[in-house]
């Protein structure tokens, strides 16, 4: 049975990821990182970690004589942008200290987050191939780019079995949307069930690939339990489920609370989706390693108002 550490436990993927792997492996095999500042009740093991110190992470490694981990702890694309140089540290600098204490180590296997923010403004941007042009225009993105590089070069000078994937816009009921750029979608049903107005930060036809979480946390532990020798690359694997524009979603969302009011009202993230892909091609993962999306724009919108109906208790008219 793998003993797993997860940074980022409380984050976006992580309370998401947390729950599949309890059910999998067991709380007993498991210890959760946190932030000083976040409060978690959780059956794992807890540790607090500022995820920049490795001195810090080195001693929870020991200390529960970890073999797998799930790197998560990061800030998305508009936090960074408002700091990009604590997300230079959060998200670059601390990949770098798990990279090195897995091959001091001599971790297993490791999972890094990588996003279609490493495609960038003159990147093909419908139907992205896995290899292409990777000049992103975020700090965000030069991070992410920077991570798969250095994924690909610990992989091959030093052997570290590191696996990533570039996931698309995530949609979850099970964490409140952080300060990304897709987030808008998140944020959207929960104004809808609130029945409050909604003022998007993004133009009304502006499609971006995008990822029901479900499917995200299933093909993310797919990934981590493939056979080492069928993955043929160590950069990132593009993964998508479904593209949309705003105005599509809330058609989808109107046809369950009719009433949901939406203005645009364009600022900072339109430049951030502007340099995003629309669509992406996934063909090498579904090759590799068998990704297979199940849920569709349709199907996640239907269980999304679902969760969150018994999550905020608001239920059905
Ligand atoms: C963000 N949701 O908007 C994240 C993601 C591809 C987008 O990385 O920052």
């Amino acid at each position: 049975m793998p003993k797993i550490l997860i940074t980022g436990s409380a984050g976006q993927v992580g309370s998401a990821l947390l729950p599949a792997l309890i059910h999998k492996y067991g709380a007993e095999n498991i210890v959760i990182t946190i932030h000083k500042t976040t409060a978690v009740a959780s059956p794992c093991a807890t540790e607090t970690l500022d995820i920049t110190n490795q001195d810090a992470i080195r001693a929870i490694l020991q200390k529960h004589q970890i073999d797998t981990i799930y790197h998560l702890a990061g800030m998305l694309s508009a936090a960074s942008e408002k700091n990009p140089d604590l997300a230079w540290e959060v998200n670059f600098s601390s990949l770098k200290n798990i990279l090195d204490l897995a091959r001091e180590l001599k971790i297993k296997r490791i999972f890094w987050p990588s996003s279609i923010a490493a495609f960038g403004p003159n990147t093909p941007h419908d139907h992205t191939p896995q290899s292409t042009i990777l000049e992103p225009s975020t700090l965000y993105g030069v991070a992410k780019v920077s991570g798969e590089l250095l994924c690909n070069y610990y992989y091959k000078k030093f052997n570290v079995d590191v696996r990533s994937v570039r996931y698309p816009g995530l949609i979850s009921h099970a964490a409140p949307p952080a300060d990304g750029t897709t987030e808008y979608s998140i944020a959207m049903f929960y104004a809808a069930l609130k029945k409050e107005p909604f003022s998007c930060f993004l133009r009304a036809d502006s499609a971006l690939p995008m990822l029901y979480m479900d499917d995200a946390i299933k093909g993310t532990i797919d990934l981590m339990e493939a056979d080492a020798a069928a993955l043929s690359t160590h950069m990132s694997y593009n993964i998508s489920g479904f593209s949309f524009t705003p105005a599509e979603l809330v058609t989808e969302i109107k046809k369950h609370i009719p009433g949901f009011a939406v203005t645009y009202a364009p600022d900072f993230h339109q430049a951030i989706a502007d340099s995003w892909p629309r669509s992406i091609d996934d063909s090498l993962a579904r090759h590799d390693w068998g990704w297979q999306p199940h849920f569709t724009l349709e199907t996640m919108v239907a269980d999304m108002i679902k969760q969150l109906r018994v999550k905020l208790n608001i239920p059905a008219e």
